[in-house]
């Protein structure tokens, strides 16, 4: 028998969030319907839903000892809450916390391989379910695999990324770091998800090297995956003192090797962590990552809940072999009135209002001819005066794209900063934008699929106006269309 979580036989899901008047709460987003909520676990779609775990604690906004919360939808727009999928078993091997992982399908079994915490010892673990995903039976023997290799010099192990080789056999990467050298990934084979024989380091970074990215002294949440005949490789890259991001591998796999040529970082808006990807029954590699919080725990304590889970994001590789993330086209479904506006000139060194354009939920699609301006783009969440403001720009001499949220919010509690990254522009071929505002939350996805996501906080109810500017010479808008962006919530 099926068990269809979005059907009648289904066990009632649990009540829908109500619409809220938090002005920085997503109404297009997934997010618990309170507290805490951090990376994606266990992506998969499953007779034709689509299934989101995700780090949960159902205590508050604050980091604790986590569940796994779980959500399902049938077109990645729309979530049902279901209940919690995973709780730590009080003396059980994640007493401490069912920490992050992933979902595979052995031979109809979905299977769950998890990070259990007890006493301070990370560890894999087993769960299966017999009712397609809604409830879960831990392997009784957990962990699956007690402590790393004595020998490796790992200083850390936990997250999972696990796949069917062509041998038939299961293999599985383990998140960690190597004492002295930066991230790896420990390789691990079975014939059963359940014994496991260590292999080797499947990659080992390099934490004294930065360019063309850093990857840190520790890899966590590793997703390692097949990819337009490509091998890729994410890992959330940190260490104790650094900024914490994701940041990607493309190279070739084979004899259980792995040989990356090119590197990059995921998203360089620093709020984007710990993604997942999974291939749905279309064939699509989509990833989901985790969008923190960018304001003070006394803020986030006051709003009652943190972490918003991005858009699904559809991966390719380019031509020039970087990894590409792009909005999957289902978001279509929550465009409502449109506006647009074509050539629109833009002069040296002025901002053009978009009179008919604003909201702090909305969907822009903007095409630049950068003419000869050093840099141009669009303000937006921009009080009428300009007090506030996110400016997303280009900037021709640097060849970067780049996102400013130094005057995005006049709380003292907010965190605001300037970030960059490379994006070449072919002479004369437009620069592209598709941003999505959605309360606190920009995604902005650009020419190539280069993207940056930030959280912004603006104090005004009238920052929500939209401009676009020229800098240093003039530019055109070739296009721009703007839709008002419905909510997939009961409001
Ligand atoms: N979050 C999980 C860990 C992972 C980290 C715990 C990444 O499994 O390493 O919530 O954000």
């Amino acid at each position: 028998m099926t068990n269809d979580p979005l059907g009648a036989r289904a066990p009632r899901p649990a009540p829908q969030r109500r619409g809220s008047d938090d002005p920085h709460r997503p109404r297009y987003h997934f997010l618990p319907p309170s507290a805490w909520m951090n990376d994606p676990n266990g992506l998969i779609q499953w007779k034709g839903v689509y299934h989101l775990f995700y780090q949960y604690n159902p205590e508050g906004p604050r980091w604790g000892v986590p569940d796994w919360g779980h959500a399902v939808s049938r077109d990645l727009v729309y979530w049902t809450d279901l209940p919690t999928a995973l709780t730590p078993t009080p003396g059980g091997a994640d007493a401490d916390g069912c920490w992050s992982g992933c979902a595979v399908d052995d031979d109809g079994v979905p299977t769950l391989v998890y990070t259990g915490v007890r006493d301070g010892v990370q560890a894999p673990c087993v769960a299966v379910s017999h009712d397609d995903l809604l409830s879960w039976e831990k392997h009784p023997g957990n962990p699956v695999i007690a402590l790393p290799e004595p020998d490796v010099g790992s200083i850390m192990f936990r997250d999972h990324s696990v796949w069917r080789g062509a041998d038939g056999l299961w293999y599985q990467l383990v998140g960690s770091g190597l004492r002295g050298q930066g991230g790896a990934v420990l390789l691990y084979r079975s014939s059963d998800l359940l014994r496991w024989e260590y292999l080797h380091p499947l990659y080992v970074g390099d934490h004294t090297r930065t360019e063309p990215v850093w990857t840190g002294a520790m890899w966590e949440c590793p997703d390692f995956f097949p990819l337009d005949g490509r091998h890729v490789l994410v890992v959330s890259a940190r260490d104790e003192e650094r900024l914490h991001y994701g940041a990607y591998l493309v190279g070739e796999y084979g004899g259980r090797r792995y040989a990356p040529t090119t590197e990059g970082m995921l998203d360089a808006g620093g709020c984007y962590y710990a993604p997942q990807s999974f291939t749905d029954d279309l064939g699509r590699r989509i990833q989901f990552g985790w969008l923190w919080e960018r304001r003070n725990s006394r803020a986030v304590e006051e709003a009652g809940w943190a972490g918003v889970m991005s858009l699904p994001r559809v991966l390719s590789l380019r031509p020039d072999g970087a990894l590409a993330a792009r909005p999957a086209p289902e978001l279509a479904v929550l465009r409502g009135r449109r506006t647009s506006v074509d050539n629109l000139q833009v002069a040296a060194d002025t901002n053009v209002s978009l009179r008919h354009v604003q909201g702090d939920c909305i969907e822009i699609l903007a095409r630049f001819d950068l003419g000869d301006a050093e840099r141009c783009g669009l303000s937006v969440r921009r009080s009428p005066d300009g007090e506030e403001e996110t400016i997303i720009g280009y900037d021709r001499a640097q060849g970067a794209l780049y996102l400013d949220t130094r005057r995005s919010s006049q709380s003292p509690d907010v965190e605001t900063d300037e970030r960059r990254t490379a994006l070449a522009l072919e002479p004369g071929s437009p620069l592209e934008l598709n941003v999505f505002l959605d309360r606190s939350v920009i995604e902005l996805y650009a020419t190539g699929g280069v993207c940056m996501s930030v959280r912004v906080y603006p104090t005004r109810a009238d920052s929500q106006g939209v401009e676009a500017f020229s800098e240093g010479g003039s530019s055109v808008v070739l296009s721009l269309e703007v839709w008002e962006m419905g909510s997939i919530w009961e409001e």
